[in-house]
C-alpha cells in the first residue's frame, strides 16, 4: 500500500468540515503502518484527518462507531473521576455525518487534536515505562464495565495466533512473488516454535476475555508537554475483546528493544530489562487486584508472543508482496519480520529472567 492522495481528493473532504485547501495546510501525521493520517491546520484550529485503510477494516463505519462508545464510556468515567485520562473525539462533518466517503469510494473521518502533548518513539527510561503500563492499564481498567457484545470486532482473530500461523502456511504456498527462497530460513524459525505456539493456544483457552487496546505500541500514548505524562490514548482501532498479555505484550514489543521495529543492527539487538521491570510494575500495580492470577503469569508469555507474532505477520505480507503494512523500500517488511523474530529469540531465551521480574510486582488476588 502506497500513501498517495491526490489535491482533489483532499480539497473535496476538506470541504466537509468547512475547510479547504487553500485555508489550511496538512501534513503527514504519526507514523501509523495503516491508515493515512494527517495534521490540518488553519488560524481558527486544528484537526487530525484520517483515511481508513479499506483493504484492512473491511467496514470502516464499525471502527468510527466502535471509537464512539468506547469515548463516551470513558468520558462518563473521566466525569466521575474514575479514569484521568482524556477521551479521543471524532468530529462529525458539517452535515453532522460520522465520516465522508471521498468519489474513490475511500472512507474519511476527523478526530479532535490534543493541542501542547507530544508522541514517543522510544522509551527514555524506567520511569517513563512504568507510566506508560500504568496509563495503558488504567485504559483497560476503565473499560471493564463496558459492555464486550457491544463492540464489533474490526478484525476478526486478530491476535489469534494459529490463524496467523495459518495464513504464513497459505501465502508460503502461493509464494506469489517468488520471495520464499529468500527467506527460508526465517521461515523455518517461525514453524520451529510449534511449541511455543502450543503453550499460546493452551493458555488462551484459560484466561479472562477483557475489553483491550490491542494496539500498545509505545506512539499511541500522548504525553503532556507540561508535566510529562501521559494525558491520552489514542487510535481505538482494534480495541476489542482480547487478552490482557496482548496489550501488555505490544508495549514490551515497542519499548524494551533498544532498536526500532525495522532496525537492522541485529547483532547488537538486546533487551532492556530495566524497562521491562519498570513496565510490569506499572501494568500490574495500576491493575491492583482486578488482574488475575492467571492473568498475571501470562505476561510473560505475551511478552513473547507480540514480538512473534508481529515477526509472522510482516514476514507473511514480504511473501504475499507488501498488501498490507505500508512499506518504504522493497524489504521493509523482511528487515521488521528478522526484527522481530529476533526480539522473540532474545525474550524466549531469558523467558526465566522474565518470571522472575513479574514475580517480584504480581498481587495477591483474594
Ligand atoms: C499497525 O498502523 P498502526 O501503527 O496503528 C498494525 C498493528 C501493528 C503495528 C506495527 C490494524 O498499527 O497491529 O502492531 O502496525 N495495525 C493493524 O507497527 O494491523
Ligand atoms: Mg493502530
Amino acid at each position: 500500500m502506497t500513501k498517495v492522495v491526490d489535491n482533489e481528493t483532499l480539497n473535496q473532504v476538506l470541504t466537509h468540515y468547512g475547510c479547504s485547501i487553500e485555508n489550511c495546510t496538512v501534513s503527514p501525521l504519526g507514523n501509523g503502518l495503516i491508515n493515512d493520517t494527517y495534521l490540518v491546520s488553519n488560524e481558527q484550529a486544528n484537526f487530525v484527518l484520517q483515511r481508513i485503510n479499506k483493504n484492512v477494516f473491511k467496514n470502516p463505519k464499525d471502527v468510527i462507531n466502535n471509537a464512539e462508545l468506547i469515548n463516551k464510556h470513558l468520558l462518563s468515567k473521566n466525569h466521575n473521576k474514575l479514569y484521568s485520562l482524556s477521551p479521543i473525539w471524532q468530529i462529525p462533518t458539517i452535515d453532522g455525518q460520522p465520516l465522508v466517503i471521498d468519489t474513490n469510494n475511500q472512507y474519511w473521518r476527523a478526530i479532535h487534536y490534543i493541542p501542547n502533548c507530544f508522541s514517543v518513539e522510544e522509551v527514555e527510561t524506567p520511569e517513563q515505562a512504568k507510566q506508560v503500563g500504568s496509563a495503558f492499564a488504567q485504559f483497560t481498567s476503565a473499560l471493564s464495565d463496558f459492555s464486550a457484545t457491544s463492540l464489533t470486532e474490526t478484525i476478526p482473530d486478530f491476535h489469534n495466533l494459529s490463524k496467523r500461523m495459518n495464513d504464513l502456511r497459505a501465502v508460503i504456498k502461493a509464494d506469489a512473488q517468488g520471495r520464499l527462497s529468500s527467506c527460508q530460513q526465517l521461515v523455518d524459525y517461525c514453524f520451529s516454535a510449534q511449541s511455543f505456539i502450543d503453550e499460546v493456544d493452551e493458555l488462551t483457552q484459560r484466561l479472562p476475555i477483557q475489553v483491550t487496546h490491542n494496539d500498545t505500541k509505545i506512539n499511541n500514548l500522548l504525553f503532556c508537554a507540561q508535566s510529562k505524562l501521559p494525558l491520552a490514548v489514542i487510535d481505538l482501532d482494534t480495541c476489542m475483546p482480547g487478552y490482557l498479555m496482548h496489550d501488555f505484550g505490544d508495549m514490551v514489543r515497542t519499548c524494551c528493544s533498544n532498536l526500532p521495529e525495522d532496525g537492522t543492527d541485529l547483532p547488537n539487538m538486546t533487551v532492556r530489562f530495566d524497562i521491562y521491570s519498570a513496565l510490569s510494575q506499572g501494568y500490574i500495580e495500576a491493575f491492583g487486584d482486578r488482574m488475575s492470577e492467571l492473568e498475571q503469569q501470562s505476561l510473560v508469555i505475551g511478552a513473547q508472543l507480540l514480538p512473534f507474532m508481529l515477526g509472522v505477520r510482516f514476514l507473511t505480507d514480504y511473501l504475499d508482496g507488501d498488501n498490507y503494512f505500508h512499506v518504504k523500500h522493497e524489504n521493509h517488511n523482511l528487515e521488521r519480520a528478522k526484527n522481530q523474530l529476533n526480539l522473540y529469540r532474545l525474550l524466549h531465551k531469558d523467558r526465566n529472567k522474565l518470571n522472575e521480574i513479574a514475580a517480584e510486582f504480581s498481587v495477591a488476588v483474594i
